[in-house]
């Protein structure tokens, strides 16, 4: 097992708001020709090659692997957690059903590795809030939760009953500019900057002091490659890696945006996401990605909202601020 034999890559989900920008990095990286992109929806992906894949659909996936030669999973097809409760049972058969696909895929084809991610949202009652530790009481109050904790011990389980090379990491909410977020709870963190820009104003479903942890698309990115890079040997754990970044309020977001956006109203009308985010830790203990493989964040939120606000504005201006995609 390592990573060395990376070549070919098949990113699953690549539509959503994190695969459509790793597929770009991996192909900056490893060629375009050598990843595949694929999502249940159908894309345009004219700089390098894309199938259409429902990861529930064992054959399909297994035909795509064999025909591209494909040596790495990069499993980023889910449901996320608010559509998740309007949907439940889909959420466990896209991200359970989906996920031991790709493992028995990687067991049967013995491809190189598999990497899945994890999230946050495996938090739930009973487990420290603040700083919250690689290890701990495991009891989320959703669907989604409970799907990501099953894929952690898959993938944990495919290590040590078979050799697997799978890896994952617990993302915080992720906030980027690029693709919007698929139906998640910290979706709020990622509109408010479309709506500072569109105009001026936005009405946020969670409470002001909703404080969560928080990281920026390029520190995601850094963190996704640098896990699949990792030297295997050197991992003690495999499908679980906490990663920790910034974490602030609802209300200190906003308060970044309104000094770079004078005039910025923010009303808070929480919905029934409000009792997710309650569900999940304020912040997080990373220690053992920092200690296994060197991970460290570079963006702080003041710095990430100059970034967002750039990009954002600048595609405004264009008249293209959604590039196409529903508000
Ligand atoms: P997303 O919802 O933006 O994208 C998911 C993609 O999966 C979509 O393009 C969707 O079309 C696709 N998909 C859904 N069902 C499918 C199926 N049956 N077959 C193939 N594709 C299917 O999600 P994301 O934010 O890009 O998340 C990627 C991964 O990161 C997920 O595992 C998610 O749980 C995890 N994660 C994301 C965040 C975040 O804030 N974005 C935080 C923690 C964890
Ligand atoms: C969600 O809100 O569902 C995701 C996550 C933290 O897993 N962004």
């Amino acid at each position: 097992m390592g990573t060395s034999a990376i070549r070919r890559i098949l990113v699953t989900g690549s539509e959503g708001q994190i695969g459509s920008e790793l597929t770009g990095e991996l192909r900056r990286r490893y060629g375009s020709e050598n990843v595949v992109a694929s999502d249940l929806r159908i894309a345009d992906h004219g700089d390098g090659p894309f199938e259409q894949v429902d990861v529930t659909d064992r054959s399909r996936f297994e035909e795509i692997v064999r025909r591209y030669e494909i040596d790495t999973i990069v499993h980023m097809a889910a449901i996320l957690s608010a559509k998740g409760e309007r949907n439940p049972t889909l959420a466990w058969d896209v991200n359970v059903t989906g996920l031991l696909n790709a493992l028995e895929l990687a067991r049967e084809l013995e491809l190189t590795q598999v990497l899945c991610p994890s999230s946050i949202a495996v938090f739930g009652a009973g487990c420290p809030t603040e700083n919250t530790p690689q290890e701990t009481v495991l009891k989320p109050s959703t669907m989604y939760g409970i799907t990501k904790v099953t894929g952690e011990l898959l993938c944990d389980y495919y290590v040590s009953r078979y050799g697997v090379d799978a890896r994952g990491l617990r993302y915080p909410g992720i906030i980027s500019s690029e693709t919007l977020p698929g139906g998640g709870t910290t979706d709020y963190a990622v509109e408010i900057y479309y709506k500072a820009i569109e105009n001026g104003r936005y009405t946020c479903f969670v409470s002001e002091g909703t404080r969560l942890p928080m990281m920026y698309m390029p520190d995601c990115i850094k963190g996704t490659i640098d896990l699949m890079q990792a030297d295997f040997d050197g991992l003690v754990h495999h499908g679980d890696f906490n990663l920790g970044s910034m974490s602030f309020s609802a209300g200190e977001l906003a308060a970044s945006i309104t000094k770079r956006v004078p005039g910025f109203e923010v009303t808070y009308e929480p919905d029934y996401r409000q009792a997710i985010a309650d569900s999940w830790p304020s912040s997080i203990d990373d220690t053992a990605a920092r200690e296994e493989w060197n991970w460290s964040p570079s963006f702080g939120l003041d710095a990430m909202t100059e970034d967002m606000l750039a990009r954002l504005r600048k595609r405004h201006a264009e008249g293209n601020l959604y590039r196409g995609q529903p508000a």
